[in-house]
């Protein structure tokens, strides 16, 4: 399987989904400005709509939309406990939790991210972003994952979206579970292989200095 990725955009949430799942895998950089692939290639003729996670399967076939692609991961390693088993009612709050990260935090974040939204736009999102991170805050209470106490591939994603909270400079501490969250996820060794791999953390001679 080929996961085309941008560092540190929504894609290393199937990134950290694949090295927790221990499957087989290769990462294609992709340049989300130029839409060029890092090695050579036109990333629009893999994704027509010009925008990373995309997963190339190795018969040929691709597969978009983070939602779907942590899912088809889970499932090709089911004892890693990733996604509850397919068709089981537990499946189904799997999906409503992808759905909600992805319709009311994901995209409330895109615009915070892009040149053209107009500045007063932006404490608009902010605010949306916060009433759902007061709510979310309470899900988490007493809870070490979305889920319960193991690691869905939900929790991948959550933690992606909140390492978006620095650069948009949004302070987490008002969200305590959120934080604790964060934390939890950050030190687990597959989430720290795959950030490393994206060259979101420091090298190891640079955290020495
Ligand atoms: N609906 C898509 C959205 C993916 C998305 O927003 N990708 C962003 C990075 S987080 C991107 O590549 N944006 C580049 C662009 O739209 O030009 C999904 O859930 O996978």
């Amino acid at each position: 399987m080929k996961l085309y990725y941008a560092p540190g955009a929504c894609s290393l949430s199937p990134h950290i989904a694949l090295r927790e799942a221990g499957v087989p895998f290769e990462l294609k950089k992709v340049n989300n400005k130029e839409k060029t692939i890092e090695g050579g290639g036109d990333f629009w003729k893999v994704n027509a709509r010009g925008y990373v996670p995309v997963l190339e399967l190795d018969n040929g076939q691709v597969l978009t939309e983070g939602p779907a692609i942590v899912q088809y991961i889970a499932d090709q390693k089911p004892e890693s406990g990733l996604a509850p088993k397919p068709g089981s009612f537990e499946r189904y709050r799997l999906a409503e939790w992808l759905n909600f990260l992805t319709s009311e935090i994901h995209k409330q974040f895109s615009p915070l991210f892009k040149p053209t939204t107009p500045e007063d736009y932006k404490p608009v999102a902010k605010q949306n972003l916060a009433t759902r991170f007061d709510w979310l805050d309470k899900q988490l209470e007493g809870k070490d994952y979305l889920m319960g106490k193991s690691f869905t591939v939900a929790d991948g994603y959550l933690f992606v979206l909140l390492t978006w909270t620095k650069p948009t400079q949004i302070d987490l501490a008002r969200w305590p579970n959120l934080a604790a969250f964060q934390k939890r996820v950050a030190a687990r060794p597959k989430v720290k292989e795959a950030m490393q791999a994206e060259g979101l953390l420091p090298k190891a001679q640079e955290r020495a200095a």
